[in-house]
């Protein structure tokens, strides 16, 4: 595979550096702020969102197709694979946990895990400088009950996982005070119903008594931030969703709370990056799972598509970049290499920020403020043809995270001596 050397490398970013100069962009600045830009590494993808509880017969309700030898069977090769994928992205890691990859000493209910089940990742993310983020597994467990957790008719069910969401906050402020990072704490649930319910109002009755026990004790802002996961419906939830996007927008409003954006729960031809101006100045931090659905929230690989660019291009045009905003991966897909997946998710996000900070926005704005609407248009349409690749090319060269598609040769090893060796 062709991989250009140092001196090409070097004279390409030369050349770039000048031309994004002629548009007033300082390639310099655009990569310091690169930096700024955590995103944050899905770990549930390794393992098709398993876990490492081991029940029978439980339902999963995170739909993964195909069976692609070789994913992760425990927290060593799960924590094996995601250090591999890091190795070719350039971008800054944070860690995104699930309650249900905990590692206690003994066994333990997922409702009482506390900081110490999570002392590998703890030390995984400290060794690598990666700030946390975790999510409560409501999902995939003997104690979901008609695929209700928090919005269960069942008294005992809410009470097991307002346990396990009350724990989970605490969980995040410990780890949050321990690598001095705000962790984003996200909550999504699976609760609704297949088919027509006659009560819509008792069940998000139910889901606000069992937030408001969770969300009812005061832990420190700084390690801690949290963010809710609304959805217009799921695979046998195609009559109602408890949590949809209204619900949790006026929730996080009304308590000053963060709000996840996911890229596939929306309708599919809705733009999930015009959200965030509308919904930023509200609400106490958005969290965004990037994913790629295809006709539905099909969770394929993250890619880059329009849809992707537009999120980086609003964040940086709002002067969004390093504020209340947390990025991270979503996307699960069996039928290929996860790694690969990973590597190619992360690649995909850091060339879409890369080339939404390399955008000559202050020229754009001036052009549509001073009314000269063509020539916003055909800028517009230039910045489509900028040299981002060099400026890219360069930083996977300074970081040693692999120039062009090099990479893909190294998992042809990775994949025969390590992954296929676990079958
Ligand atoms: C499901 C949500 C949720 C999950 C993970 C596993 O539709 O996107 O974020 O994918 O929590
Ligand atoms: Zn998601």
């Amino acid at each position: 595979m062709y991989i250009p050397d140092e001196k090409t490398i070097l004279q390409n970013y030369e050349n770039a550096k000048e031309l994004f100069a002629a548009y007033g962009v300082d390639t310099e600045q655009a990569l310091k702020e690169f930096e700024k830009v955590g995103i944050s590494i899905h770990s549930w993808a390794g393992d098709d969102v398993k876990g490492f509880e081991s029940f029978e017969n439980v339902h999963s309700e995170n739909t993964v197709t195909g069976n692609y030898p070789g994913a992760a069977r425990n927290g060593e090769e799960l924590r094996q694979d995601l250090a591999q994928a890091m190795k070719f992205s350039p971008c800054t890691h944070r860690l995104g946990l699930q309650s249900m990859y905990a590692e206690p000493k003994t066994h333990k209910e997922r409702r009482d895990y506390d900081v110490e089940d999570f002392r590998n990742w703890i030390d995984f993310a400290k060794e690598r400088n990666m700030g946390v983020d975790f999510n409560v597994s409501y999902f995939t467990h003997p104690m979901m009950k008609d695929g209700c957790s928090l919005a269960s008719p069942d008294e005992e069910v809410r009470r097991y996982w307002i346990q396990a969401g009350i724990n989970g906050r605490r969980i995040c402020e410990a780890i949050g005070r321990e690598l001095n990072c705000t962790v984003f704490n996200n909550t999504w649930t699976p609760d609704g119903t297949k088919d027509n319910t006659a009560d819509r109002m008792g069940y998000r009755a139910r889901l606000k008594d069992s937030l408001d026990q969770i969300y009812a004790e005061k832990l420190d802002p700084r390690y801690i931030r949290d963010c809710m996961e609304g959805k217009v419906f799921s695979i046998a939830n195609e009559c109602f969703t408890v949590g949809s996007h209204d619900f949790y927008i006026a929730y996080a409003a009304k308590n000053n709370l963060g709000l996840t954006i996911d890229t596939g729960h929306f309708h599919p031809t809705e733009n999930y990056a015009d959200k965030i101006s509308a919904v930023y100045p509200f609400l106490n931090g958005i969290m965004f799972h990037l994913s790629r659905g295809v006709r539905w929230d099909s969770d394929h690989t993250l890619i880059q598509d329009d849809g992707l660019y537009q999120v980086f291009q609003e964040i940086k045009r709002a002067g969004l970049i390093g504020q209340n905003i947390c990025v991270g991966l979503d996307f699960f897909d069996a039928q290929v290499n996860r790694v690969t997946a990973w590597i190619c998710g992360l690649r995909a996000a850091g060339k879409a920020l890369l080339s939404a900070l390399l955008e000559p926005t202050a020229l754009l704005q001036e052009a549509e403020y001073a009314g000269n609407l063509g020539k916003r248009m055909a800028l517009l349409d230039e910045c489509k043809n900028m040299p981002v690749n060099a400026v890219w090319d360069y930083l996977c060269w300074k970081k040693n995270a692999g120039v062009g598609a090099a990479w893909l040769e190294e998992m042809d090893r990775y994949e025969r001596d390590v992954q296929f060796q676990r079958i």
